[in-house]
């Protein structure tokens, strides 16, 4: 191919990736009235109009004033929408955009950016590399509809989102657990083109031999530990778990309520039964965590859920997916908003790594024992408050993604995180545990 003809695909690609973006900002945002859009619905989120405006003002710093090297649009809000200088918590008192000025910024910004990528130079510097600051803003602006989707799950009134149900199981009986042989493989990348700094660069870890879950742990599963009195046995819990327990009263997954026996969920405001077959979703690293005890084992840590997702024992190679290296499709993984919920386990068989685990893309981010920290040699890239100024021991690691999650956003070496306690996201987990000599044959 021409090199003239590759670049034109690039554009390509990046002006579907950043329309599909704006697309969905715009159905979130267009599904409430005004005065939802700048209520704050919960303590943790911001309210709907900050999200809207901050996804504008990003567009602006890197690809209209950097990349594009033209002048401000609106200089003077900056600040308001610097997630460093407002917590979330106060962002419903600032003197933000309203819904109809933060819908007309956006537009103003976006129709510069467009000119701007018809003609700004796609290599010669770090930041424009295979048009790598465009693909941190489309997926900025996804990351950014997912917490806004995560905003909609914590609204109450009346359901405004809807979506087709996903696939269903395929009934196929699948083993509890895959066996991961001893080995080192490559974590990270140094060749994705859109990877952000925390995913680089690739290196050669060594894990020793483990099984983890072919399938993350259902409703039914995790309504066991709850019968079995897990919420109630502190043997199972973390120390600072078990106190939050206590303190915050946790019975349950977040969206849970009793029904006689059973359990009702409230899902982005339509109450029904809690479906058995379905990832657990909404539960925090802590409730992960008694569980995995309580099942008599414990969470991947990430170089695990890695290798298990990415490491094709018959080359070697780590892929970029579980499935392969092709992009994502509706057959391969529960992505992008297109269901509201995840899928039975056992829905996406042609989306399972080589070794045989399904669902580690999609359906729900998996919550891993692993701290978020820098990979060796990482370096932070364009900007320390990405991901650099989170690392440390404050923060557990997310992996796969979830129905809520863009494809632009996600995968096999993407990492996300939450503190341990956040129940918000849509988070579940799957189990992992050491294996002995001997079943290894
Ligand atoms: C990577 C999902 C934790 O939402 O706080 C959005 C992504 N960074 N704007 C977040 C992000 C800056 C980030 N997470
Ligand atoms: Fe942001």
């Amino acid at each position: 191919m021409s090199v003239e003809l590759e670049e034109e695909k690039l554009r390509d690609a990046v002006e579907r990736a950043l329309r599909r973006a704006r697309e969905r900002s715009i159905a979130l945002t267009d599904a409430v009235d005004d005065d939802d859009l700048v209520r704050q619905h919960s303590k943790l989120m911001s309210p709907l109009v900050w999200d809207l405006a901050h996804i504008g003002n990003q567009e602006e710093l890197w690809l209209v004033r950097d990349v594009g090297g033209r002048e401000p649009v609106r200089i003077d809000i900056d600040e308001l929408y610097d997630a460093f200088q407002h917590p979330r918590a106060s962002r419903p008192s600032l003197p933000l955009l309203g819904p109809a000025e933060a819908r007309g910024y956006v537009r103003e910004v976006r129709d510069k950016v467009l000119d701007v990528l018809s003609s700004a130079k796609l290599e010669g510097r770090p930041l424009v590399e295979r048009a790598f600051a465009f693909g941190m803003v489309a997926q900025h602006e996804q990351q950014h509809d997912e917490t806004m989707l995560a905003t909609h799950q914590l609204r109450s009134g009346t359901p405004v989102l809807d979506a087709p149900p996903p696939p269903r199981s395929t009934g196929r009986r699948l083993p509890a657990e895959v066996i991961v042989p001893a080995g080192p493989f490559t974590m990270g990348t140094s060749t994705e083109p859109w990877a952000l700094d925390n995913e680089r660069p690739a290196h050669q870890v060594h894990v020793g031999a483990f099984a983890i879950d072919t399938v993350p742990v259902t409703n039914g599963a995790y309504q066991r530990f709850i019968a079995a009195g897990g919420y109630d046995d502190p043997r199972w819990w973390h120390e600072t778990g078990w106190a939050h327990r206590i303190e915050a009263g946790l019975v349950a997954p977040r969206f849970w309520q009793r029904d006689g026996d059973g359990w009702l969920r409230t899902r982005f405001s339509v109450v029904e039964p809690v479906p058995a077959d379905e990832p657990v979703v909404h539960v925090s690293w802590y409730e992960a965590d008694a569980y995995a005890r309580w099942a008599g084992r414990r969470l991947p840590t990430e170089a695990e859920w890695e290798k298990a997702a990415r490491f094709d024992p018959a080359t070697g190679r780590s892929r970029r997916f579980p499935w392969g290296d092709e992009e994502p499709t509706d057959n391969l993984a529960n992505l992008g908003q297109r269901h509201l919920r995840p899928a039975e386990v056992g829905a996406y068989p042609a989306g399972a790594s080589p070794l045989g685990v399904h669902q580690l893309i999609g359906d729900v981010w998996e919550w891993t024992g692993s701290d978020l920290a820098g990979y060796p040699g990482f370096a932070a890239f364009p900007y320390r408050e990405y991901s650099e100024v989170f690392f440390g021991p404050e923060y557990k690691v997310l992996r796969g993604g979830s129905f809520g999650t863009d494809a632009v956003a996600c995968r096999g070496t993407f990492r996300n995180w939450d503190y341990p306690i956040r129940r918000q996201i849509f988070a579940g987990f799957r189990c992992a545990r050491d294996v002995r000599p001997d079943e290894l044959g």
